[in-house]
């Protein structure tokens, strides 16, 4: 069984909406189709998939189903509203994004401001990815949106160009975690531009084929599924394109626990705690955290010069 792949691309109007989303998975997983998250990737969004044969081992450990909408969207890390999870969701409600748009510049040959419609123009593409926060938890979340690198390829970087610097919003009357003056806001990230441009690395603008709920990021958000949760900013304002690796939040607050790369990493413990293995919200026991959140065959080339243990 592949760990994972990404999932075909599909046009916007194919996005499954949730209610059928649902119900279909739910006739795979009766009909035994439901081996893992490279099943629902490739099979779970098309209606045509569903009558492959039977997996020949169905008794497969540890599978990776979505995890439920209501705990994706009641379960959340965005500081910049509070650092209770449960209370992310009820203290963003009224949060306002629209309208909204991205600037896009620095070191790149056609800068821009993208409104969030253009943004929704890029080939739109269906991935269920694995979600893993450094604390230790995980999640299996179904997003839709487009690859970052077509975006950034529109703006043509400059051959100086090696990092991606993200800016999310700084509107503290709206986020009144961004009160708490411990923190540097505004919230930011960055990766380096080979894994920008990788084809997994996402710019979320949906879950469950719905719009993006407030609480996981709306408008859009960046997901890096091979990387500690923390480096898929939610709430971009800002893009640039930089020669100097960028500084992030975490890694400015705390640069012993909290790396640049930040890759998933189950033999590079946090200072404080093991990173062996992880919850799976949902799930009563403890699974292994797998090397690069279980995306090693697509991502560890990019990598195959550094010592994960230094460059964590
Ligand atoms: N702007 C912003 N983005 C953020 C965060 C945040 O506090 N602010 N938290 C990060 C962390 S630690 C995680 S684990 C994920 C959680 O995403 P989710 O709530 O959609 O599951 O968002 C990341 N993106
Ligand atoms: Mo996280």
């Amino acid at each position: 069984m592949r760990k994972n792949t990404a999932a075909p691309s599909i046009s916007a109007s194919e996005i499954t909406p949730k209610a059928v989303y649902l119900s279909r998975r739910d006739f795979i997983k009766s009909a035994g189709l439901l081996a893992g998250i490279s099943a629902l990737a490739a099979c779970g969004i098309r209606a045509e998939a569903v009558g492959e044969p039977p997996d020949a081992n169905p008794a497969k450990p540890a599978a990776d189903e979505p995890t439920p909408y209501y705990s994706i969207t009641g379960y959340n890390n965005y500081y910049e509203f509070s650092t209770d999870k449960e209370s992310v969701a009820p203290l963003s409600q009224g949060f306002s994004t629209d309208p909204w748009s991205v600037e896009v510049g620095g070191l790149v040959h056609k800068p821009g401001t993208f409104p969030l419609e253009e943004l929704l123009e890029f080939e739109q593409v269906d991935r269920a990815y694995r979600l893993r926060c450094v604390e230790g938890w995980s999640m299996v979340i179904p997003w839709q949106g487009f690859e970052l690198g077509r975006l950034i390829a529109a703006v043509e970087p400059m051959t100086s160009a090696r990092y991606v610097r993200f800016t999310a919003l700084m509107d503290s009357d709206q986020m009144p975690g961004q009160r708490n003056t411990l923190f540097p806001w505004p919230y930011n990230e960055g990766l380096r531009l080979d894994e920008a441009y990788h084809s997994l690395t996402l710019i979320a603008t949906s879950l469950y084929g719905e719009p993006l709920p407030n609480q996981n990021g709306a408008p859009l958000r960046l997901v890096v599924p091979w990387k500690y949760g923390f480096k898929s900013i939610k709430a971009i304002v800002r893009i640039d394109l930089t020669e100097e690796q960028p500084p992030t939040l975490w890694n400015t607050i705390a640069p012993h626990e909290y790396g640049f790369y930040a890759n998933v990493n189950p033999f590079v413990d946090h200072p404080r705690w093991s990173q062996a293995s992880e919850r799976r919200i949902g799930e009563l026991t403890r699974r292994p955290t797998l090397l690069f959140n279980g995306y090693e065959a697509e991502v560890a080339s990019m990598y195959s010069d550094m010592d994960l243990s230094v460059d964590y």
